[in-house]
């Protein structure tokens, strides 16, 4: 599947508090992607349960929220051939220490928590998150 599409991305609070904002927006300019929507601001306890409402459940949910509240986010919709699967290259693993040299989490990541970046994982998914930080007439 080739054809042009969307994903959604959050520099994380550590990223932002680190500086690497601009590093990483040229990063993923770089990679190809169009920035079609984009803010700096900051997730409630409510909106990032909910943002991360799958996993609820997992073991690290209570340390996930409390650090994707911790300080500022840059949230952004972006659009490319292929932009799921692309970006996911382009960010690296999970864990920063197992991503792949070149990528933005091996770059910029502190630990698998404070991993600099989010990537949605299906086309499915960046549409309903995109849809939770944008109207459809911020999305250019
Ligand atoms: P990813 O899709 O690469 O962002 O990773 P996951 O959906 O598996 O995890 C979502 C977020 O949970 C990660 F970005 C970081 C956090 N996480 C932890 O804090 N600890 C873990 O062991 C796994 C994930």
């Amino acid at each position: 599947m080739n054809a042009t599409n969307r994903t959604f991305t959050m520099l994380k609070p550590d990223a932002v508090a680190n500086g690497h904002v601009g590093a990483i927006l040229n990063h993923i300019n770089k990679a190809g992607f169009r920035i079609v929507a984009m803010k700096l601001t900051r997730l409630s306890l409510a909106e990032a349960s909910e943002f991360y409402g799958v996993h609820s459940e997992r073991f690290f949910f209570g340390e996930l929220v409390a650090y994707m509240t911790s300080g500022p986010i840059v949230a952004a919709i972006l659009e490319k051939d292929n932009a799921v699967a692309d970006f996911r290259t382009a960010i690296g693993a999970t864990d920063p220490a197992k991503a792949d040299p070149g990528t933005i989490r091996q770059l910029y990541a502190q630990s698998i928590a404070a991993n600099a970046v989010h990537g949605s994982d299906s086309d499915e998914n960046a549409a309903i998150e995109g849809a939770f930080f944008f109207s459809g007439r911020e999305q250019f």
